[in-house]
């Protein structure tokens, strides 16, 4: 029927499934249906391909529940490896082979572990079929808070101080490692160096506190960033790629008040999406100078690894008044009322404006040589 067959991929093995499946619900509402015809892909915790019947209904989160694939979700299961060319091959229950058909672009709705990190991308790319989003390196850089500031700092972009500590440092010498986080000045957030979510995270206070935080980081990855508390504010840019040789687009600049009282010590996964505990304020009440500081920052972080199609770029505003970039997120939350969206729609570009968009960006790509 002439319509562009957009593959939402969403669920998958990492711990932000829930959160993937209630954005796939977001973006199959939003998505203009006299335009694309939608292949809703779920893949569940084990890591099965399931061509799901696409009913958002059953994909929202809720404080009273949690959505899953499951192999109930739909019709049949695609086995990972088994795409073609421009196609995904799937498999029915019983090994009856089956095609979902052509795609013309996949929008990669995976976080984490498995998803995020550049892993699904090298796959359509192998299969030579367009997706939504950054390629293989800018989703691996994105994912990894050590070499994403190596980046930063690499094209003379301001970032905190941090240290880093990898598995062989700890395994060799723990005391030799933690001596390296001495520099900082506390309190200090350790962190898993590679993961979807806010998981893993402690902000500790005094050096004591540092060894057990790191074997807590440890459990979801076993190389650890350890980043000094900034003093300040945190202001988010939302970044869009430019159409074809423009220069990235940036959002009006927002900022999570979050909630006195709401029980959050910083921005987690329940303040973020859960709870009422935050806001969005955009644009962020700042000085001109700062707002356009964080602009310029986030277009040149974007830039720095090669992001294609989207990121959200994170700033402190310091109590010194500088800014400084915090981190960048090539796949940020994606609801119609995550930060992301929010900004763009302050900004003037509305969420379903903005699926287009983002599908059109995929769609002018090449595949191949790029
Ligand atoms: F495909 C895009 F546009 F690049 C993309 C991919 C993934 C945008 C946003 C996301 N975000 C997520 O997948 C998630 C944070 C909802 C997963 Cl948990």
């Amino acid at each position: 029927d002439g319509k562009v067959r957009v593959a939402i991929v969403f669920g998958g093995r990492s711990s932000e499934h829930a959160v993937s499946c209630a954005t796939a619900a977001g973006v199959m509402r939003a998505i203009d249906r006299d335009k694309y015809d939608v292949i809703p892909i779920g893949i569940s915790r084990d890591g099965h391909w399931v061509l799901t019947d696409g009913d958002p209904s059953r994909l929202e989160l809720t404080s009273g529940h949690t959505p899953e694939v499951g192999a109930d979700s739909g019709a049949g299961v695609v086995v990972p490896m088994a795409t073609t060319e421009r196609t995904l091959t799937t498999l029915s229950p019983g090994s009856v082979p089956d095609v979902i058909g052509e795609v013309d672009v996949v929008f990669p709705l995976l976080h984490g572990p498995f998803g995020e990190d550049g892993t699904i991308q090298g796959m359509l790319e192998l299969a030579d079929i367009r997706y939504v989003g950054s390629g293989v390196f800018a989703s691996a850089a994105g994912m990894d808070k050590h070499y994403m500031k190596v980046l930063f700092a690499g094209a003379g972009l301001p970032v905190g101080p941090y240290a880093v500590i990898t598995d062989r440092e700890w395994q060799r010498d723990p005391a030799a490692a933690m001596e390296a986080v001495g520099a900082l000045k506390y309190p200090v957030f350790v962190k898993p160096a590679r993961a979807g979510s806010s998981m893993g995270i402690t902000k500790v206070e005094t050096p004591g506190g540092l060894e057990a935080a790191i074997e807590f980081a440890r459990q979801h990855d076993r190389k650890v960033i350890v980043e000094q508390g900034i003093a300040g504010r945190e202001i988010e840019c939302a970044v869009l790629q430019g159409r074809g040789v423009d220069g990235p687009r940036v959002s009006h600049v927002g900022e999570i008040a979050v909630q006195a009282g709401s029980g959050h010590e910083f921005y987690d996964f329940e303040a973020k999406y859960l709870d009422d505990g935050a806001v969005l304020s955009c644009p962020a009440e700042v000085p001109p100078a700062v707002s356009a500081e964080v602009q310029r920052l986030a277009g040149a972080a974007f830039e720095s690894l090669g992001c294609e199609g989207l990121a959200r770029v994170d700033c402190f505003y310091t109590d010194t008044g500088d800014v400084i970039i915090n981190e960048i997120n090539t796949m940020p939350g994606f609801t119609p009322r995550s930060m992301y969206s929010m900004m763009w729609e302050a900004t003037g570009l509305s969420y379903p404006d903005l699926i287009d968009e983002l599908i059109q960006l995929a769609l002018t790509r090449p595949v191949g040589l790029r």
